[in-house]
């Protein structure tokens, strides 16, 4: 494994979320740190299970996520990548990252200790590790984080920002593996580690697409309130705005990207809007 330190995205981004105004949102997600979790799950067997596969994920991908929290006890999961059915019998998911089984595309995004964001992305053989530098998440604020997966290049890179600091990259790992597990589905505050306390909202992945820094700089800057879903050059397969396509009720996510199918809270996930989406709050 090869780590490449620094060397663009920050001098790309500026401006702060929203254009220098309101940072606003209507719903989000609020996970309550013991079972409650966003999943999409595009195997055969398992709760939620049968939705259309996300895409090919046989090139490159790319996604991002709002989150805010505020545990520093421990680790929490962020996002995974779906591998296998969930167990109903146990609640235990089917993605866990323990051992290296030969499968590739294996994905598992946590953070240590409340600040620092760490990134697993599995080959054929072994689990790669992404850091983040200490202090790169903000507790009790509006995180963003983008994660792109450059097949052609061969790099991982995740630019990591809070709702007024400019996302810039962690760390870039040089390894060429496909992610096609996404296309699976995903599991969002749920993975290798305990799962997350605190609020998720926007998840948008992107099949065969390598985000640019400059298209990393429009998203975020867009805030949370932004919605391309139909836009024709980002173009996501999923955009999942958890909650403001639902009218805030019931459990069910739309997806209002180009993909066909929902995904759910469960385990008592549910939709939250008001004081708890704007910063500070
Ligand atoms: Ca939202
Ligand atoms: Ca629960």
């Amino acid at each position: 494994m090869t780590f490449i330190l620094p060397s663009f995205g920050a001098s790309a981004i500026s401006a702060v979320p929203g254009g220098g105004g309101a940072f606003s949102n209507t719903y989000s997600v609020d996970l309550d740190g013991t079972n409650d979790m966003v999943i999409y799950n595009a195997t055969a067997n398992g709760v939620n299970s049968g939705k259309t596969a996300l895409g090919t994920f046989t090139g490159s991908m790319s996604f991002a996520l709002w989150f805010k929290h505020s545990d520093t006890s421990s680790y929490e999961s962020v996002v995974s990548s779906r591998h296998a059915a969930w167990d109903a019998s146990t609640g235990v998911s089917g993605n866990k990252l323990t051992a290296a089984d030969g499968v590739q595309g294996k994905f598992d995004m946590d953070i240590g200790f409340g600040t620092t964001l760490r990134t697993w992305v599995y080959d054929s053989n072994s689990r790669q590790l992404l850091n983040t530098s200490a202090g790169s998440v903000t507790l009790n604020a509006w995180n963003f984080v983008a994660y792109v997966f450059d097949q052609s290049a061969g790099t991982h890179v995740v630019y990591v920002g809070d709702e007024s600091t400019t996302p810039s990259v962690g760390s870039t790992l040089s390894n060429s593996s496909t992610m096609e597990d996404f296309a699976n589905g995903f599991n969002i505050g749920d993975g290798q580690q305990p799962t997350l306390q605190g609020l998720v909202d926007e998840f948008a992945i992107f099949d065969g697409k390598a985000l640019s820094s400059s298209e990393v700089a429009t998203i975020w800057n867009s805030g949370e309130a932004f919605d391309y879903s139909s836009d024709a050059s980002l173009n996501p397969v999923g955009l999942f705005r958890m909650g403001d396509d639902d009218g805030g009720t019931g459990t069910s996510i739309s997806n209002s990207g180009s993909g066909s199918d929902s995904a759910d809270a469960i385990n008592g996930a549910s939709f939250v809007s008001g004081a708890g989406n704007t910063p500070g709050n």
